[in-house]
């Protein structure tokens, strides 16, 4: 267990980075707290040209009693430990120490080894160090103060929540208590007079491109939170159908991105944006990013980051074809036939475990389904922790029941939360084997050029299908069409 490995230290100071966020603050006490907590002799420390100013931070430590200090040397200490930061990055003071740990979601800038626990897709620390919490069996909501601080650094990272994406960013969310009093008067301390003037002198600066219909903004260093509330208000224009807002700050832009388009998804430019320099990701309609100053310099050494920006978003236009399934009459004559192998998947019946009329939420991966439980309702799980409904009728045209453990090789195990009682369960403790019947026929081909489906069942959400994927006709139904991933493609099916 990674923080169990310190606790031979006999004084460790923790350091956040310099003008310390919300975020930061947060993940540096709880990691104090643990260290309190097994008797340690602990500091919380930052230091940096500022100190903290900014009312919303203040109010923050004085209500939640963060015991952090400002200084220009480290204290003696065996062990200094850098929260929401990375030791020698550029964000954070250098103090030298006689060993150091770090604990971050951003991207990685450094080597990482044993000492590092770094989860460079979650959106705050705080889930970080929520999650590490969880991985010694302590819960953060023990402390009120402890799990309110670490629910606002979420909240402050991950652009009010409308930027959470990954699956354990959702169940921290969903799990940390708060006090909601304070909690209510942090989120109205949010912006200075100055961060407004900020916020209006970059909307008189926006960038509108007319062909593509979308609006870059830059901002002065400023608060990453007001990139939210600018992005906000510039979608809001008649003519623009996607939107960035960014800025630089001393660790490098962070991102807010856009979409008011069914044909774009937001988190899916953010990841464009940021792909080879950075991480985005978030919603259909409002995401984000963060990429580095350094990695970005490597990249692009002459280059302005909104000429960047602005390039990267025609290219994502450009590189996908818009499929909608419906009205669209595929041309099989290049294609080959092909049946699912029979191999071991999982299947769950809802009504075995959950009580009929139960709204539920199934968490995966790629996303949260609301479902309500009634008699018929099936849940299949994938080779990768893929889940998606179907009904009894067709799963029992599809799939037979089989003997044997379905293999599965998943980043996060789908649960499913009762959302009337909200206790949560591990679907794999649920499910039962099956293999497909292989009597459903379909026509395939590999992709030379991406595409985006809109399938004929839903349309206002696509599937994405990128070169090497397989994009997929049912013999029986010409307009049923979707994608499937390349590797997974190959593992599944077999040519008839
Ligand atoms: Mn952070």
């Amino acid at each position: 267990m990674f923080l169990e490995r310190f606790l031979g230290c006999k004084k460790i100071c923790i350091q956040c980075h310099d003008n310390p966020d919300a975020d930061a603050l947060a993940s540096g006490f709880a990691l104090y707290y643990y260290f309190r907590r097994n008797g340690r002799d602990v500091e919380l420390l930052y230091g940096g040209r500022n100190k903290i100013t900014k009312p919303n931070l203040l109010l923050m430590v004085k209500e939640l009693q963060i015991p952090i200090r400002y200084v220009t040397e480290l204290p003696y200490c065996d062990l200094l430990i850098t929260a929401d930061c990375q030791y020698g990055a550029g964000n954070v003071t250098h103090f030298d120490a006689p060993a150091v740990a770090m604990v971050d979601h951003h991207q990685c800038g450094i080597m990482q080894n044993e000492n590092s626990y770094i989860r460079s897709n979650l959106v705050s620390c705080s889930t970080v160090v929520w999650d590490l919490f969880r991985q010694v069996g302590i819960d953060a909501n023990e402390d009120l103060k402890l799990s309110t601080a670490l629910y606002y650094g979420l909240y402050s990272d991950s652009n009010q929540f409308e930027e959470l994406f990954h699956p354990l960013d959702k169940d921290a969310r969903d799990s940390l208590k708060k006090d909601e009093a304070l909690l209510f008067q942090l989120m109205n301390t949010n912006l200075s007079l100055n961060e407004l003037g900020i916020a209006s002198r970059a909307l008189n600066g926006q960038v509108y491109n007319e062909e593509y219909h979308f609006s870059v903004i830059e901002t002065e260093l400023c608060d990453p939170n007001i990139l939210g509330i600018i992005s906000d208000f510039v979608i809001q224009v008649e003519e623009v159908d996607t939107c960035v807002a960014f800025n630089r700050n001393p660790g490098g832009f962070k991102l807010s991105v856009r979409s008011c388009v069914p044909e774009v998804k937001a988190n899916e430019l953010a990841a464009a944006l940021c792909e080879g320099i950075g991480n985005g990701g978030g919603h259909l309609r409002k995401a984000g990013g963060f990429i580095a100053a350094e990695t970005f310099e490597k990249k692009y050494p002459d280059r302005k980051m909104i000429n960047v920006m602005e390039e990267r978003i025609k290219e994502y236009q450009d590189s996908y074809e818009i499929i909608y399934a419906e009205k669209y009459d595929m041309d099989t004559s290049d294609m080959k036939r092909y049946v699912k192998k029979p191999i071991l998947v999982g299947y769950a019946k809802a009504t075995d475990f959950l009580k009929e009329g139960t709204p539920i939420l199934v968490r995966t991966l790629e996303g949260d389904v609301d479902l309500i439980v009634k008699e018929g309702l099936y849940l299949m799980i994938g080779i990768e922790g893929e889940v998606y409904p179907i009904d009894q009728k067709k799963f029992e045209r599809s799939y037979r029941e089989a003997e044997g453990v379905p293999e599965m090789d998943a980043d996060y195990a789908p649960t499913i939360r009762d959302n009337i009682y909200g206790n949560i369960y591990q679907l794999v403790d649920c499910m039962k084997p099956c293999v497909a019947t292989g009597k459903t026929v379909i026509y395939a081909k590999p992709l030379t050029k991406n595409v985006k489906v809109f399938t004929a069942w839903d349309k206002e959400k696509y599937y994405r299908g990128l070169v090497g994927d397989y994009i997929v006709v049912r013999e029986d139904d010409a307009h049923d069409i979707y994608v499937v991933r390349g590797d997974i493609f190959l593992k599944t099916y077999e040519q008839v």
